[in-house]
């Protein structure tokens, strides 16, 4: 494991460089769920495919930017499944964006998670590690990353971070929604997971949320690389999750390598709200 936390360090280090100076224009293709590829998508699999190809560890290695998984080392046990830059239209307005890592042993199975690790490049560059804890660590002007200190979230928050196009929310949604905000809570939405994760996750707690919506009926968000990491994360940090019925996002079968799910991650206060109303 340690070499694949290394490995994230390097490849974290590598992409926020390439973000500062890298074109922000579009490839010619799409990802296998539809979305046009920047190129900065293709660039930073490509930092990441080429960094984690050296892991003896690593058995195959899965992006959201591939159709298909990719076989590294028939030898290794984790299988690595990643976002390599989640929000990436996003760098045109120079918002905080980042990398997603969710580590498997054995199968890509939610229960076989035995780590997950995510990046965000913004003022400064950090690295949210989880294995048992979740550990924040931040880039020194030396270009290590520090530990800065463990993450946990409160029982309960003051953030509301709402995804999702509002106009196809159901009614349930809505009502929970606004039952949140008429309580007090703050809106804070970028429209980058990662981003809108790591602040709920720093600042204590509340929900973040990307529920069913007519235009997208099963949710937007990507359960191997992007839903089940966070799960893990935010489970291991004292919170709860769900996709609006069941106990946990960590139940999910992943069934196709990019299937995604409606998906709610926050304090126990908030995901029960979410639960029974
Ligand atoms: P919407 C970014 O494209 C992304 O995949 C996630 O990072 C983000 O949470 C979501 O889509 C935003 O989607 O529909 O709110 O723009």
């Amino acid at each position: 494991m340690q070499e694949i936390i290394k490995a994230v360090q390097d490849i974290a280090i590598k992409i926020s460089e390439v973000l500062k100076y890298g074109d922000l224009g579009y490839a010619a293709s799409s990802n296998a769920t539809g979305d046009t590829q920047l190129k900065l998508d293709i660039l930073s699999d490509e930092i990441i495919e080429n960094r984690l190809k050296e892991l003896s560890s690593i058995k195959a290695i899965i992006s959201e930017e591939k159709d298909a998984p990719l076989s590294v080392n028939d030898g290794g046990e984790y299988i690595i499944a990643y976002d390599p830059l989640d929000g990436s239209s996003l760098v045109d307005v120079n918002f905080a964006v980042g990398s997603i890592f969710g580590v498997y042993k054995g199968s890509l199975e939610a229960r076989n998670l035995v780590a997950a690790l995510y990046s965000v490049y913004g003022p400064r560059v950090e690295l949210v590690v989880c294995d048992d804890s979740v550990k924040l660590f931040r880039l020194n002007r030396d270009n290590e990353f520090k530990f800065i200190k463990n993450l946990e979230l409160n029982q309960k928050g003051k953030i509301n971070a709402t995804g999702g196009t509002q106009k196809g929310w159901s009614d349930s949604h809505r009502a929970m929604i606004k039952s949140l905000f008429d309580d007090g809570y703050r809106l804070r939405y970028s429209g980058a997971m990662v981003s809108d994760l790591h602040q709920v996750l720093l600042k204590g707690g509340g929900l973040f949320s990307y529920p069913a919506t007519t235009d997208a009926p099963n949710g937007k968000l990507r359960v191997a690389f992007e839903v089940l990491p966070f799960a893990y994360i935010y489970e291991k940090a004292g919170g709860a999750t769900t996709n609006g019925v069941n106990d946990s996002l960590l139940d999910i079968k992943i069934e196709q390598t990019h299937q995604t799910t409606p998906c709610y991650f926050g304090s126990k206060f908030e995901i029960d709200r979410v639960k029974n109303g």
